[in-house]
């Protein structure tokens, strides 16, 4: 097996592999770790610091600079990396940015699973979990839920009864750092070897400690709780790309606040909420989003209570925001061709009165 197999390279990739990069200075390799502009890749010479070449530096637009995930071309001087193109991804894990509400921002890339990490303390929220959900399925990625902490709850089965009550059949894992059989059982049925995996949830509900829990001679800071607030204090600051011992690829991630809804496309929420699609057929419109309109099945099976009303509350907020979304992106774009009238006309007015 070729060595960067084990880090994920797989027929897609080699399908990408583009043509006129095919001569020996260009290198392949795959970015596990990202501090500012220092990349951190793994290579068939074994990890190697690297920069992004000019040509990424300032041509290109943010989403297509490197991230965690990202396999990539670069050429070496020595021991130093530049890396000159980024391959298309297969999928990409993305938010709304929380800077730039109408933006995209891209988290990792080239995921196979994502691992909603909640814990059972008073982190642990069911319309939150949805949305983790709906995001991470749109973006194309397999979600995973994991309820860490269980050693601080008694009953287990109040909290399977509720995440069943979303309707999902995405696998449900429960653990706690001090369960080795729960770990097992994550270690044995989720992390598949060469298949990535990205651990992601609000600060403080222990993704670093499952990390350090599942391999051996890791140690990543770990963090305290608020006894205030309860909640955690970013102890990690970048995502970074870890080998476990049985080959799979885990991705640490710093804990976020928001985890915004940034939906490509029209709103569609086809798919994303089957409970909603399988009801959906007995609406009297084709095209019914099941908000206000006439004859809409879905909207009666919530007023009759054979709708859980969780899961059309987590439909109507994803409808709102998927809204919002797009509104500013239209703005955005209107302003944009507004600005670039206005560079236009002042350039041809210069140029004609040459000042
Ligand atoms: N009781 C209990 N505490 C845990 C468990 N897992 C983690 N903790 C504690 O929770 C705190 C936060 O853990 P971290 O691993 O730093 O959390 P994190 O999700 O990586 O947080 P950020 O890096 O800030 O996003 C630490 O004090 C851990 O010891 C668990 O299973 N049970
Ligand atoms: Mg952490
Ligand atoms: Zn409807």
């Amino acid at each position: 097996m070729n060595e960067l197999e084990h880090y994920g390279w797989n027929d897609y990739f080699k399908e990408h592999h583009s043509g006129n990069k095919t001569g020996k200075e260009f290198h392949i390799g795959r970015v596990i770790s990202v501090q500012g502009f220092r990349y951190h890749l793994m290579t068939s010479f074994g990890e190697m610091e690297a920069e992004l070449s000019g040509k990424l530096l300032y041509g290109a637009d943010a989403e297509l600079l490197p991230r965690v995930g990202d396999w990539i071309y670069f050429l070496k001087y020595d021991l130093q990396g530049y890396i000159v193109d980024v391959f298309p991804r297969q999928n990409a894990l993305s938010r709304k940015n929380p800077g730039n509400r109408t933006e995209r921002q891209i988290l990792a890339a080239n995921i196979d699973y994502a691992l909603i990490v909640q814990g059972l303390d008073r982190d642990f929220n069911l319309m939150r979990l949805d949305r983790y959900i709906v995001q991470i399925t749109a973006c194309g990625i397999e979600p995973v839920i994991v309820l860490n902490k269980e050693d601080l709850i008694g009953d287990r089965e109040a909290y399977s009864r509720e995440v069943s009550r979303l309707g999902r059949t995405c696998p449900v894992y429960f653990c706690s750092i001090l369960d080795p059989d729960g770990l097992q059982a994550l270690y044995n049925q989720v992390l598949l070897p060469r298949k990535t995996h990205i651990l992601i949830g609000s600060s403080g509900v222990g993704k670093s400690s499952l990390l350090n829990a599942l391999m051996d001679d890791l140690h990543l800071r770990t963090g305290t709780i608020s006894e205030s607030t309860n909640k955690g204090k970013h102890t990690t600051t970048t995502r970074d790309l870890f080998q476990l011992p049985n080959g799979s690829l885990v991705i640490d991630t710093p804990g976020m606040r928001e985890f915004g809804m940034a939906l490509e496309d029209e709103v569609s929420s086809s798919g994303l909420f089957p409970v909603i699609d399988r009801l959906a057929g007995d609406c009297r419109f084709a095209d019914c989003k099941h908000l206000s309109e006439r004859g809409c099945a879905v909207a009666k099976a919530y007023e009759t209570g054979e709708l859980d009303p969780k899961i059309y509350e987590s439909y109507l907020k994803l409808m709102k925001e998927q809204k919002h979304f797009e509104i500013k992106i239209e703005d955005r774009k209107r302003l944009g061709k507004q600005f670039g009238k206005m560079v236009k006309e002042a350039k041809a007015f210069r140029n004609k009165y040459k000042y």
